[in-house]
């Protein structure tokens, strides 16, 4: 399977808010390059770095606006006087009447963002452009005749909205990866989230279309991040009802309650009759998960590519959560290793 990676993730290093206090953000460059050398090792395949494209490509998942945001934030906040990460610490919440789009980078950070988990330095852009092109490569590979695909994307991109990063994502890599997909003439595509959290920015960016299927495998929202997107009746809108399935479960979930999610997930993707799959591939449902809640165990994972591989589908695996840094790379390439029928 051709792997896509950008050392370019390395100039994109965060920080987040823990207990009180700025600690150095669960989202590391040691994350992709422990992926990285496991890729290597499973000798998975031909490793390349991503196709440059322009920045319109990520317009459509993604408002012009945002984008522009994300293109200039850093400098508008160096130009303020400030040197440290750019950080959002006001929201738009409910109650509160203006959605009007503020004129200064402070209150621009709160007006495209979620939460405070997605902070902006100098090289944020650079890093979420490697990411999102990576993806981008893969799609065109499949479009291209190629059977699967890896786009180790750093940072991820499930939590990133048509107008708000958060979660640590920034641009939603598979979102982008699926319009290009579309683009290149597939009549529909199916995307099946696995990480552990729900991908609310895909759900919201899909919502309302019938030709992308958005199928999510993630802990109970009401006890689990992004908290406000993931519920079973989130259901799509307009002519979108019926294309999005949220299946969301209990905290200390095992392969067992996991595998008939999957089987429900497959049977979805099936009727969808999709032209590709779409894998938002995330290593935090493995039960030693330092922020996650669900059980699965080194012996899943190829378990649950040997399954996908059953999809018969054109297949785009896009690497998003995992924070266990010594085990991610493991966990992401044996579910690989399993869809190719190698573990
Ligand atoms: C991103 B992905 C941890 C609080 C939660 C955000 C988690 C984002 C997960 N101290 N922070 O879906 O793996
Ligand atoms: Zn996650």
């Amino acid at each position: 399977m051709l792997t896509i990676y950008s050392s370019d993730h390395r100039l994109h290093q965060g920080v987040e808010l823990k207990d009180g206090a700025v600690s150095e953000s669960f989202e590391k460059p040691a994350r992709a390059e422990a992926v990285l050398r496991h890729v290597k090792a499973a000798q998975i395949g031909d490793v390349v770095s991503p196709t440059s494209y322009e920045r319109h490509q990520y317009v459509g998942p993604h408002s012009a606006r945002y984008v522009n945001f994300l293109a200039t934030a850093w400098d508008e906040w160096k130009a303020t006087g400030r040197t440290c990460q750019a950080l959002p610490l006001v929201w738009p919440v409910r109650g509160l009447p203006s959605r009007a789009m503020p004129q200064d980078v402070d209150g621009q950070l709160g007006f495209f963002s979620m939460d405070a988990g997605s902070p902006i330095n100098a090289g944020t852009w650079d890093a979420i452009c490697s990411s999102a092109n990576s993806a981008l490569t893969g799609i065109d590979a499949l479009s291209d005749g190629m059977r699967a695909a890896f786009a180790l994307c750093r940072p991820p991109g499930h939590h990133a909205g048509h107008e708000y990063m958060g979660g640590y994502c920034y641009l939603n890599n598979a979102a982008i990866a699926a319009y290009r997909c579309i683009e290149r003439g597939a009549q529909r595509v199916a995307i099946l989230d696995i990480d552990f959290h729900h991908g609310n920015g895909t759900q919201e960016i899909f919502y309302e279309r019938n030709d992308v299927l958005f199928v999510s495998i993630h802990g109970d929202p009401s006890v689990s991040f992004p908290y406000f997107s993931g519920h079973a009746n989130e259901q799509g809108a307009g002519v979108g009802k019926g294309f999005n399935i949220n299946l969301p479960l209990p905290r200390g979930t095992g392969f067992d309650r996991y595998e008939t999610a999957l089987q429900h997930a497959s049977v979805a993707i099936a009727l969808h009759k999709a032209d590709a799959l779409i894998v938002s591939l995330g290593g935090d449902t493995f039960e030693g998960d330092p922020i996650s809640h669900f059980r699965l165990r080194t012996t899943d994972f190829p378990r649950i590519g040997r399954f996908l591989a059953t999809f018969n589908l054109p297949t785009l695996f896009v690497m998003e959560g995992g924070y266990m840094v010594d085990e991610i790379g493991n966990y992401a390439v044996n579910v690989l290793l399993g869809f190719e029928g190698r573990a």
